[in-house]
């Protein structure tokens, strides 16, 4: 089976309204839908973003740039796709936009391969779990007042989870540790609670509210520190009690291999479209396996759920509804964890009656 185009297609999917995190506010995804096409008529899909719709445009470039190393040739030799971008984006980098680009190919291949086999990629790729737990991420902003706060977390009981995330990032330290409370009293301690910091502290600043959360029994701090300083989160771990989780930010095996030499986090969270794809992220899984390291994923749950499947170091899928109108299929829980599809590839495909309505 010979790959034969990709298509890219930029939408800008938007929110219901604004919200607040510590990386600014977000009303909007500037998304590509990346399209493989084969000769045996088969069509592999993924999904790449940026915030807002901002610099959307050279995200569709690179992957436009990188067709030509998978037209035309057996769309089953994805390592072989991965390891001749990984060189050809030398000149590039091995960060960012180019990185993005190989991981919507690698992912698009990937559901080819799912969907030509009939099996769903987490079976394709070893078969872990039938299910994983999920937490409720879509929602307890900074832009949401304490009584807010509190009204989202019980309404993310009633629809069933069991777990869910919030933001930290008031400019006073007291007041994130006012709202962690307010939220930790309303959900009770068996409900898990995790927050996330998105890289707004120093070292610092990190530990001292970190000391503060403590009381609270959080499932894992977030990206206390920004991206680059993994020797800092190193010391920021090594503080704490609460486990420290991060790697949304980090780049491939190499980001991740670094991540783990330093201790940096007690949990891993690779972001498929950061990572490097589907088969990057199952070699940081099982290089973090061999660290007895766990993992969660961060954002894509309709795409996560298959390589979390695949891993028995897999904890929690990060549950966000941002993209699930862009799919024909929902993603379904059952107690509190989300069910790993066993429709082939991702299981996911792009509803075009809703995306042909949404802006360019
Ligand atoms: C996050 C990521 C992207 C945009 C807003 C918030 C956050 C998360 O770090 O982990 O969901
Ligand atoms: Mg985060």
């Amino acid at each position: 089976m010979k790959v034969t185009a990709v298509e890219t297609l930029p939408v800008l999917v938007p929110l219901a309204g604004p919200i607040g995190s510590a990386l600014g506010q977000i009303h909007s995804f500037g998304c590509i839908l990346v399209s493989v096409r084969t000769d045996a008529g088969i069509t592999g899909e993924n999904l790449i973003f940026t915030l807002n719709g901002r610099r959307t445009k050279v995200l569709r470039q690179m992957v436009d740039e990188l067709a030509d190393l998978v037209v035309g040739r057996d769309a089953g030799h994805i390592a072989d796709f991965w390891a001749r971008a990984w060189k050809d984006i030398n000149f590039l980098g091995h960060k960012g936009v180019p990185v993005v680009g190989i991981s919507a190919l690698d992912g698009a291949l990937w559901d080819v391969l799912g969907k030509a086999s009939g099996l769903p990629l987490y079976r394709l790729l070893g078969g872990a779990k039938t299910a994983v737990p999920a937490y409720q991420s879509g929602g307890l902003w900074l832009s949401s007042s304490t009584g807010e706060l509190v009204a989202e977390a019980e309404r993310f009981i009633a629809q069933g989870f069991k777990a869910m995330k919030m933001r930290l990032g008031s400019p006073d330290p007291n007041t994130d540790i006012m709202r962690v409370k307010a939220v930790r009293d309303a959900i009770g301690p068996d409900i898990k609670l995790m927050a996330d910091a998105n890289q707004g502290l120093n070292e610092a600043q990190a530990i001292r509210l970190g000391r503060m959360l403590e009381p609270f029994a959080l499932t894992w701090f977030e990206e206390p520190l920004p991206a680059w300083d993994l020797e800092g989160l190193a010391r920021v771990s090594a503080a704490l009690d609460t486990p420290i989780a991060s790697g949304e930010t980090e780049y491939t095996r190499y980001g991740f291999r670094r991540m783990l030499e330093l201790r940096s986090a007690d949990i891993l969270m690779p972001d498929l479209q950061r990572v490097g794809g589907v088969s990057e992220f199952m070699r940081v899984g099982h290089m973090a396996e061999s660290h007895d390291v766990p993992v969660s994923s961060h954002l894509f749950p309709e795409t996560s759920i298959q390589v979390l499947g695949a891993l028995t170091n897999a904890v929690y899928l990060e549950y966000m509804p941002w993209f699930s109108k862009l799919y024909h299929e929902e993603l379904a829980f059952k107690d509190g964890n989300a069910m790993v599809p066993e429709r082939p590839g991702w299981g996911f495909t792009f509803n075009h009656d809703y995306v042909r309505h949404l802006n360019r």
